[in-house]
């Protein structure tokens, strides 16, 4: 509300003095570790929706070492993390649930997914465990409790002026 308003403001003023605003934007996305409790994925994809976020979804090197990063600087090494992946329902392999996209980019450890019985759900490994797997993603039963990633997006706008 506030920013839809700043536009109006900024609009009035350009119309006023005859200048025209051109906002640029960008989309910036913040990584919440959710490491209260572990849950399955269900829980998690809900949890993240309640609380206004999505469960997180990577589509570049960059987010999927931004997160790597973040658990590393957070003190969480040791412990698993859902993503938003899933195959549930789809006959062509996984989709983000976060984003409603399929899979561009992956970063799945050494024979993985290796679609062993039930293992419909996206997880990204430990940080440390070995290095094959280390902070690569796995499937798993969406029924485990794990920890999991919450993305939240934010736009940032800087405005300039002709
Ligand atoms: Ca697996």
């Amino acid at each position: 509300m506030k920013l839809l308003v700043f536009n109006i403001f900024l609009l009035t003023v350009a119309a006023v003095f005859g200048q025209t605003f051109y906002p640029k934007h960008r989309v910036i996305k913040k990584y919440h570790l959710m490491t209260l409790a572990p849950v399955n994925w269900f829980r998690a994809l809900h949890h993240c929706r309640f609380l206004g976020m999505n469960l997180a979804s990577i589509t570049s090197l960059e987010e999927n070492n931004q997160i790597i990063q973040q658990i590393k600087i957070e003190g969480h090494e040791r412990k698993h993390f859902w993503l938003s992946g899933t195959k549930l329902g789809f006959n062509d392999g996984y989709h983000w649930m976060g984003n409603g996209k399929t899979l561009t980019f992956t970063n799945w450890g050494g024979l993985q997914p290796d679609n062993l019985p039930n293992e419909d759900c996206l997880q990204i490994w430990n940080v440390g465990d070995g290095p094959i797997d280390d902070s690569m993603w796995n499937d798993r039963n969406c029924s485990h409790d794990l920890y999991f990633i919450c993305e939240e997006e934010k736009i940032e706008y800087e405005y300039c002026s002709s």
